[in-house]
């Protein structure tokens, strides 16, 4: 596992500091690192992932990141009632956008674009590029309702890119 990261005192958002290596973490490592509110460093593994060429050191301050073809962390466990944050730090567009089926009863729809449905935000997507986050933008999402929700991207749901957040 390699990754590393500060949970500031402004905000109570998790920046994050990582290589490209950290898609390997597993969920449940992730958690436990993440609910531990201290920093953390894994020796070595700055070091490991830079002898290989990954860039690293660049700190994003995002909940979730959009990369090329993925959600970062894929896995976010938040607090009810806390906003979030995806940023597309790639430079491909993607969407960020719910399935209908997988969040608790009662929990809004949420898509960007601010469609009501999966089926609108489909439908504007494939007519105009409805819904597109752009490399550098953001969109952002209130979860009132506890339980686990479920998203994709549009354009690219083929190739897996797909989270979920848990809300406490
Ligand atoms: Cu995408």
């Amino acid at each position: 596992m390699c990754f590393q990261y500060v949970r500031t005192a402004v905000g109570d958002r998790i920046t994050y500091v990582y290589s490209e290596l950290s898609r390997l973490m597993d969920r449940r490592r992730f958690l436990a690192v993440a609910g531990a509110g201290s920093a953390v460093s894994i020796a070595g593994c700055t070091s490991i992932a830079e002898s290989i060429g990954f860039e690293t050191g660049v700190a994003v301050s995002a909940d979730v990141e959009m990369t090329i073809s993925s959600f970062r962390p894929t896995e976010l466990e938040v607090e009810a009632d806390e906003t979030i944050e995806f940023r597309n730090t790639s430079s491909h567009t993607h969407t960020v956008t719910a399935f209908e089926e997988a969040r608790p009863d009662g929990a809004e729809y949420f898509a960007s674009g601010g469609y009501d449905s999966r089926q609108e935000a489909e439908g504007a997507w494939y007519d105009r590029g409805g819904g597109a986050i752009e490399p550098d933008q953001s969109f952002e999402h209130t979860f009132e309702v506890p339980g686990e929700y479920g998203y994709f991207c549009i354009p690219h749901l083929t190739a897996d890119m797909i989270g979920t957040i848990q809300v406490r």
